[in-house]
């Protein structure tokens, strides 16, 4: 029921005042929140640490990260569930719009099932690279030497696939509003990408173009959800090899006041 007051011309306006008064009675007007109305708050769980540990874990932390690259050759070594779940875990710390933890991680461990959706991606990737997409994309591509092959979506153990939820439905089966989803999904990949760092695997953060009905359907998720990332997660391929790029240094990023 969605009566908004504002829908109704004068003339109706008597009739849904008696209408509003008929839901009231019924308990129908009543939006029920996302949360519950009589949440509790408790004290914060938070120990300070000294200055010194603090400057040493975020040097060690930052040391770790500088290390992380994109890995587009994967062995075919497998990589123990448990590790992926804790990732997965990390990942679902992730601050959300109101609390609504907009994310479902599908993760793919079944060898038919990567094969299904390197199928999917390989003709859908053919298209971008030979018809979809412009010679400007091309062209900036070229210098990764990306093409439509994916072989790492079957040479990798797991395959992790983000999706979005747009929105969820509440108990009452009204909808559920997810606000800044696109945000929400982004910091939760960005932290899963620093979990997967951290426990010693490696990732490519793609974003399979035009395959997300596809993938969503195959994978029997709803209509609310959207594909946003497939990271494959594992080892490294013994020749990896990955392009000689540098980052930005401090100075260029940050501006001071
Ligand atoms: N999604 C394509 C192409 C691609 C696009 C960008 I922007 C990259 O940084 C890398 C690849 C692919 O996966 O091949």
């Amino acid at each position: 029921f969605n009566f908004k007051k504002n829908r109704f011309s004068d003339d109706k306006k008597e009739r849904y005042e008696q209408l509003e008064g008929e839901f009231e009675l019924k308990g129908y007007r009543e939006i029920q929140p996302a949360l519950p109305k009589d949440l509790k708050h408790v004290l914060l769980n938070w120990t300070k640490i000294p200055i010194e540990e603090s400057l040493n874990r975020s040097k060690e932390f930052y040391k770790i990260m500088a290390k992380r690259r994109t890995v587009r050759h994967f062995s075919k070594e497998d990589v123990p569930k448990e590790i992926i779940e804790n990732i997965i875990r990390t990942a679902g710390t992730s601050p959300s719009g109101a609390h609504t933890e907009p994310w479902t991680f599908v993760v793919i461990h079944n060898n038919k099932k990567k094969q299904k959706i390197r199928e999917i991606i390989e003709e859908e990737e053919e298209i971008n690279y030979k018809k979809r997409m412009g010679t400007t994309w091309t062209t900036d591509l070229q210098p990764l030497r990306t093409n439509w092959i994916k072989e790492y979506i079957t040479d990798a153990p797991y395959l992790i696939l983000v999706f979005k939820q747009t929105y969820s439905s509440k108990s009452d089966g009204s909808k559920k509003l997810h606000y800044y989803n696109d945000q929400s999904i982004s910091i939760a990949t960005g932290i899963l990408l620093a979990a997967i760092q951290i426990a010693g695997l490696v990732t490519l953060t793609s974003t399979p173009l035009n395959c997300g009905p596809a993938l969503r359907n195959l994978l029997r998720r709803p209509k609310s959800e959207k594909l946003v990332f497939l990271l494959p997660v594992g080892y490294p391929a013994k020749d990896c090899s990955v392009p000689n790029l540098y980052r930005k240094p401090l100075d260029d990023i940050m501006v001071e006041f």
